[in-house]
């Protein structure tokens, strides 16, 4: 995709997926473990008459136990249930790349061992070329795929609830989900195999429409109710585009809690693409939904279609400062703040911070070149000279045209908070 495009906008993903939830009605999509009052629910939305009352989904119930493999030293994460957020105090100074033992970690269940000795890549399903009504089924070995020819590629990975806290921090609006601040998202250098490679040796139909991978996680059970094996379908589309199946993060083996041996990497979409532990892909000629496409990762909420948006795809846009929050400075002395901004949107090149709550906004100093897919660092100076409280915030503008609101919409699952955050130090 060029740095300039703007992404693919909210009314095509919309008729897409009214198109697909028709599909389902007509009995041509397969909906595995997701109830048929929710797809009732999503359709009666999408469609015309009389929508059905729309239950707000339970919120995951974090886990107890050690989920997570890598050690996570108190100064530079904190801990929510089955997850591990970066303190963004954290990564000053530590580069464009998120070093893996910094990099958040979000986990459903508890991150699996896996041997990549005795690891496969199986591809199945509707999609893959065969005889008439013949699923076929293809797998791959962790040698096989580092056999092939590999991409390498910088991106970020930041969960949909990224900022979540913000609505209710800052905006008095209660939300289901992990409260994570700003630090559910690292930067990192992927390397793998485009997964478009594999699903031609694999052999495509030209009717595949869905490709689904899924986790060798356990499986996650939520309000109750199991809902199998993390899994989500990406359209074709994108699937042939910039999806990576990823071995390597930053030059070393992809670490047990990123999905080692293998994950998918789908550039500036939503985290929850990015399946970790991959260990099988279904190839669809059928329209796939799964929880994670209907339940979770849509919007519900006044500001949005009744009984929902359509599916998340790109990320939106964010800014954070590589400081603790309650941080104090000493007043008459010069500080370098310095921060980053990014969206799933494009590049981001300008950034405006206030020192002073928002009362006057200077551009600060870019210092990367704005690439899509990754965020922007940069700085400013300031000297306090007022003792006291006050509020840091930056401003991100991306190359679609897009900046940062003072409201993020409300979303009863808090996923995509773009507002301006309000960072509070001190001036001692
Ligand atoms: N198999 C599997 N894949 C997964 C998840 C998971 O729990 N299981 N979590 C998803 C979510 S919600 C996010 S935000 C990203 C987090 O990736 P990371 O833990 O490497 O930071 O992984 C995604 N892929
Ligand atoms: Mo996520």
């Amino acid at each position: 995709m060029p740095s300039s495009a703007v992404p693919s906008s909210r009314p095509d993903e919309t008729a897409y997926d009214r198109r697909r939830l028709r599909q389902w009605l007509a009995g041509e999509a397969r909906a595995d473990g997701v109830s048929r009052r929710r797809m009732l629910t999503l359709l009666a939305a999408a469609g015309a008459a009389g929508a059905l009352p729309l239950s707000a989904p339970a919120p995951a119930r974090a886990a107890d136990g050690d989920t997570i493999v890598k050690p996570l030293p108190p100064e530079a994460f904190v801990r929510h249930g089955t997850n591990a957020e970066t303190r963004w105090e954290a990564l000053r100074g530590t580069g464009h790349h998120t070093p893996n033992d910094l990099f958040f970690v979000r986990n459903h269940t508890a991150t699996p061992r896996i041997d990549a000795d005795d690891w496969r890549l199986r591809l199945w399903g509707s999609g893959l070329r065969g005889g008439p009504g013949e699923d076929r089924a293809v797998e791959f070995g962790y040698d096989d795929l580092r056999r092939l020819p590999s991409v390498t590629r910088t991106a970020f990975v930041e969960c949909a609830g990224n900022g979540r806290s913000g609505y209710a921090t800052q905006q008095g609006e209660t939300v289901s989900g992990t409260p994570w601040t700003l630090g559910a998202i690292g930067v990192a250098r992927w390397r793998g195999v485009p997964l478009a490679a594999v699903l031609r040796r694999a052999g495509l139909s030209p009717y595949a429409v869905d490709v689904q991978p899924r986790g060798l996680d356990a499986e996650y059970v939520s309000g109750g109710e199991n809902l199998g094996r993390v899994r989500r379908p990406l359209p074709l589309a994108k699937a042939l585009d910039d999806v990576v199946l990823a071995y390597e993060m930053n030059g070393e083996p992809l670490p047990p809690d990123h999905g080692y041996p293998v994950r998918v990497l789908v550039p500036s979409w939503v985290g929850i693409a990015s399946i970790k532990w991959v260990g099988d892909i279904e190839v669809s000629a059928q329209p796939l939904f799964s929880p994670w496409n209907t339940t979770f990762y849509r919007l519900f909420g006044p500001a949005h279609p009744e009984g929902g948006s359509a599916p998340l795809t790109r990320q939106t846009l964010k800014s954070a400062f590589e400081l603790a929050s309650g941080a104090t400075f000493p007043a008459g002395r010069r500080q370098v703040l310095t921060g980053r901004s990014w969206s799933g949107a494009g590049p981001v090149a300008r950034v405006d911070v206030s020192t002073d709550g928002g009362s006057s906004w200077r551009p600060a100093r870019l210092l990367d070149r704005p690439r899509p897919d990754t965020w922007t660092r940069w700085s400013v100076t300031w000297k306090p000279r007022t003792r006291g409280a006050t509020r840091l915030l930056a401003r991100a503008t991306d190359t679609a045209g897009r900046t940062q609101p003072d409201v993020s919409a409300f979303n009863t699952q808090g996923y995509l908070f773009d507002a301006v955050v309000r960072h509070e130090v001190t001036v001692v």
